[in-house]
């Protein structure tokens, strides 16, 4: 995996690229059919959190790692809707011809486009809370998700406050199983982010 040396993508960006490639439910410009991301399922209770308990829950789970965030509210996330939306990312990316190529569409690009269209699920439900997705940098010295580990390799993954606890997703639709509890993650987090605006 490559690492990651350059700023991410800005948003709009991101977000243009996405409806062109139609990962809203549309249909690309040959008309080939790509599926509808899974509504967003709600938490019982809704729960939400301020941002400043997240930003020490994180604080505590992962001492010393810088975290940013551009929301002040933020809604924990169904375990089994990320289940169901990370299936769909692997249908989508499928039908939309979307797969890896180094640097221009890698770890970080299936990182923003899993966040955005994720929270975007959310929006359309009605949420008025940012979901807890947050985008991770790793030090990825051991392979996860079938993505290999090197010395000093960095890569980008999504972490998850679900109701069912802390998970790590490897975003791109690589083999294999693609989310496990953050307890047994076995790489190193370097920095967490909610959105790229820090108010501090
Ligand atoms: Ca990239």
């Amino acid at each position: 995996m490559k690492s990651l040396r350059s700023p991410l993508f800005p948003l709009a960006l991101v977000f243009a690229g996405m409806l062109a490639l139609g990962l809203w439910g549309c249909a690309t410009a040959d008309s080939v059919a790509i599926p509808r991301a899974p509504a967003w399922v709600q938490v019982d209770g809704a729960p939400t959190v301020p941002v400043a308990t997240v930003v020490a829950e994180c604080q505590r789970v992962l001492p010393g790692v810088p975290v940013t965030y551009a929301d002040g509210t933020y809604a924990i996330v169904s375990h089994a809707w990320l289940e169901d939306y990370i299936r769909w990312t692997s249908k989508a990316a499928f039908a939309a011809d979307v797969a890896y190529t180094a640097e221009s569409w890698d770890c970080d690009d299936f990182g923003l486009g899993f966040y955005l269209i994720a929270t975007r699920k959310a929006a359309q439900a009605g949420v008025k809370a940012a979901p807890l997705i947050g985008r991770i940098t790793v030090a990825q010295t051991s392979t996860f998700a079938t993505v290999r580990g090197t010395s000093t390799g960095r890569h980008a993954l999504i972490g998850v406050a679900t109701d069912r606890g802390l998970f790590i997703v490897e975003p791109q639709p690589a083999g294999g199983l693609r989310i496990a509890p953050l307890a047994v993650y076995p790489n190193r987090i370097l920095a967490v982010t909610f959105g790229d605006y820090n108010p501090r």
